[in-house]
């Protein structure tokens, strides 16, 4: 089957840590017009609201997202809302209404609009305590303990239902943590590898609410934003795994992520108070096999830990001398 050209996106989720990035990315590729940002609530940067179309929109409400589908004649939809780990633990109703009834509402627009293309990430989250904890496979046990998790394997269930019954064309990557300096990230798990650096540059020090030990995969922003596009444009007919695609940048515990940030500021200092996210943590694989990824749709990451640590704190602390942190 033909792929149908990707002309007129939509990015719901926008205004959040990868929206804001995924949107400037798209406009600079597709142009600013062609490109609608769509937050929910939460203010967005001049950046973003002045270089391309702005709406606010819910996707528990569908006919706010289905009316702008129909404004600006949108083809490919990137899903990105999304109630993370932590949040999710706090409150499971939400997280169930955001990541699941959101989600079939976009899934049902794409189908009812024939949309060429919808993204939707999925995470590690998918995974439990019973799957493999070292080089996670890509066909593994799916037992997850948290709603977060419980959510994302059904989404990806119910996304593989759509491209079945109707053919809709969503694909979908489980993201490791994300790291980025632009929109620090809202209520997961994998937080603290974020908090730590924006800490470093700001204090020096910082309080890390899981343990030394604490191992997990992660992935640099631009990586990220990469791996969307690249998901996105793939020849659909090579995608044995369309909405579950394990994704990696690299592993590390919190005490080589320390180190690494040592190099540049060698004085900064860590102490540990781990909380109710190191049980979920715990539960998440150390490591990630993505061969599946690299070999269907070519998935290659560029960042290394270090290669991260210097443009993270050259970034932030441009944005500390700012006061913008
Ligand atoms: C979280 O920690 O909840 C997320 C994720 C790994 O999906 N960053």
């Amino acid at each position: 089957m033909a792929e149908r050209e990707v002309k007129n996106i939509m990015v719901i989720g926008a205004v959040g840590q990868i929206g804001s990035e995924l949107t400037m990315a798209l406009r600079e590729k597709y142009g600013n017009d062609n490109v609608v940002a769509v937050g929910r609530k939460t203010k967005p940067s001049d950046e973003l609201r002045d270089s391309g179309p702005f709406e606010f929109a819910n996707c528990n409400d569908k006919e706010s997202i289905e009316n702008l589908v129909k404004k600006y004649d949108i083809d490919t939809i990137h899903h990105l809302a999304a109630i993370l780990s932590g949040t999710g633990e706090a409150n499971p109703e939400l997280a169930w209404k955001v990541n699941m009834d959101g989600l079939k509402n976009v899934l049902d627009i794409a189908r009812d609009y024939k949309l060429a293309r919808l993204i939707v990430p999925s995470s590690i989250a998918v995974f439990g305590p019973g799957t493999p904890l070292q080089n996670t496979p890509q066909q593994t046990i799916l037992r997850p303990n948290t709603i977060y998790g419980v959510t994302k394997v059904a989404g990806e269930l119910l996304c593989d239902y759509y491209f079945e019954k109707w053919g809709v064309d969503v694909r979908g990557m489980r993201f490791p943590g994300l790291i980025s300096y632009k929109t620090p990230p809202g209520g997961g798990t994998t937080d603290y590898a974020v908090a730590i650096y924006y800490e470093a540059v700001k204090t020096g020090k910082y309080e890390c609410f899981v343990e030394e030990r604490t191992t997990l995969p992660m992935m640099y922003m631009p990586d990220a934003i990469n791996c969307h596009i690249d998901l996105q444009n793939a020849d659909g007919s090579k995608l044995r795994y369309r909405n579950a695609y394990n994704v990696t940048g690299f592993s590390f515990d919190v005490k080589t992520l320390a180190d690494s940030i040592r190099k540049v500021i060698p004085e900064f200092e860590v102490t540990y108070k781990p909380d109710f996210r190191q049980k979920i943590a715990d539960s998440w694989p150390d490591s990630i096999d993505d061969t599946a990824a690299k070999e269907d749709w070519g998935w290659t990451p560029e960042y290394s830990l270090d290669g991260m640590t210097e443009d993270m704190i050259k970034n932030l602390r441009i944005m500390h001398e700012k006061g913008e942190i």
